[in-house]
This record gives C-alpha cells, structure tokens and sequence, in this order.
C-alpha cells in the first residue's frame, strides 16, 4: 500500500524497519531538498550555495496508510540527514497545525532537537533514542538534527491537525540551533548568521 487508506479502517499492524525507515504497510512519502528550505536558514547565501552544489536532500517523511482525515491518528517516520548551512543545522521546514492539537514524537535514531514556539516563548527539547517529545495544542514544532548521523523520529498526530507552513515564516520559530565546536547553540532568531547574540546560550 502507497497511499492513505480510505475510513473505516481496521485494525492493522505497522512493521517498522529500522534499518531503511521503511513501514509495512506503507503510505505517502516525501522527500524535502534545500531548494524546499528558502527563507527558512538565517544565512541565504550559504542556502543558495548548497542548492548549486547539487541541491542535496535534507530529510525524508515517510507515512503510515492512516489517513489524515478526523478521529484517525497517522504516523510518521522522519529521518533528517547530518549537517548545516551557513551553521546552522538542517532541519525541518516546521510547522503550526490549523487545527490547534497535540502531537508526540518518539526519537529513535540519532541525536536531535524538538524546537517549540507558540508566538512568544520558545522551547528546545533534546530528543534521543526512547525519548518522547511532547508538543502541546498551538506550539509550532520543528525538529533538527543536531549529530553526525541521521536523526530519526516517530511522530504521532491528529489526523485533522494539518500543516501551516506560513505560520513558521510569518512568524519564526523563536530561535535557531547553529553549529558551535562541539555543542549546540541556541540563539536568537532573528541573530544574523554567525554572530550570536548576547542572550545565546548552549546545550
Ligand atoms: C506532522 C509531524 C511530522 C512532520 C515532519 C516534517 O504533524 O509534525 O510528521 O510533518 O517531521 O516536518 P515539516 O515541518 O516539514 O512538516
Ligand atoms: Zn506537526
């Protein structure tokens, strides 16, 4: 199966294969490359440089058949690869769901981030293996990968919360995860890139 059931489903079982991210029975998948990410990463110049220099991908979401329609409850697994442009690393698009509900992510590959903002305050979450993240109704969420491997998660969502990107580019996200020696910084959002500000702080 590649697309979204159709409701009434029944119950079914979902193999999950750890070693390619694969889910059997499986449904949509996508795949986001740099060329996706304009306007979201600080530096654009460095953005530009890395759509000429082959425009490689940055994550993958690949879904169960659950549809995401009211009362199901999809699932997803999202692998974002190793890097950063411009310092800061990659990471997803993020998003505010329409429909203000909650969602849970479980890590389960690599060394991540869950980066929270309802408008006003942002939080960060480290997210590793067996962690599960919680992402309360009206918080914006993206995730980033903040390793040298591949940083994996299981999302869980309300199939009717649906996805507003606008929201993250209207609004920011509070703050950005950059690349600083061996650590994470968080920094300001609105910090140009590779200067951080005066209230940065690390983790
Ligand atoms: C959906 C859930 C995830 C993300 C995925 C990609 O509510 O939060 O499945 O869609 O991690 O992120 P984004 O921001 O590109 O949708
Ligand atoms: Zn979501």
């Amino acid at each position: 199966m590649s697309t979204s059931a159709t409701p009434p489903l029944q119950p079914f079982a979902i193999r999950f294969g750890a070693d390619n991210a694969t889910l059997e029975p499986q449904g949509p998948t996508l795949q986001r490359r740099m060329s996706d990410l304009e306007g979201l990463f600080a530096d654009r110049r460095a953005w530009e440089q890395a759509v000429a220099d082959g425009d490689p991908v940055v994550y993958t979401v690949v879904s169960s058949p659950v549809p995401e329609t009211a009362r199901e409850l999809p699932q997803s697994i999202t692998t974002i690869f190793p890097g950063d442009t411009g310092g800061e690393f990659w990471m997803t698009k993020g998003h505010q769901h329409p429909d203000p509900q909650g969602e849970i992510y479980l890590g389960l590959e690599g060394h991540g981030g869950l980066l929270l903002f309802d408008g006003e305050r942002a939080e960060w979450l480290d997210i590793s293996p067996g962690v599960i993240g919680y992402i309360p109704p009206g918080w914006a969420h993206r995730s980033v990968n903040v390793g040298d491997e591949p940083y994996r998660f299981l999302a869980v969502y309300p199939g009717s919360a649906g996805h507003d990107y606008g929201w993250v580019l209207t609004h920011g996200m509070g703050l950005r995860a950059r690349r600083s020696a061996d650590r994470v910084e968080l920094v300001p959002f609105g910090t140009p890139a590779g200067t951080a500000g005066p209230t940065a702080r690390s983790h």
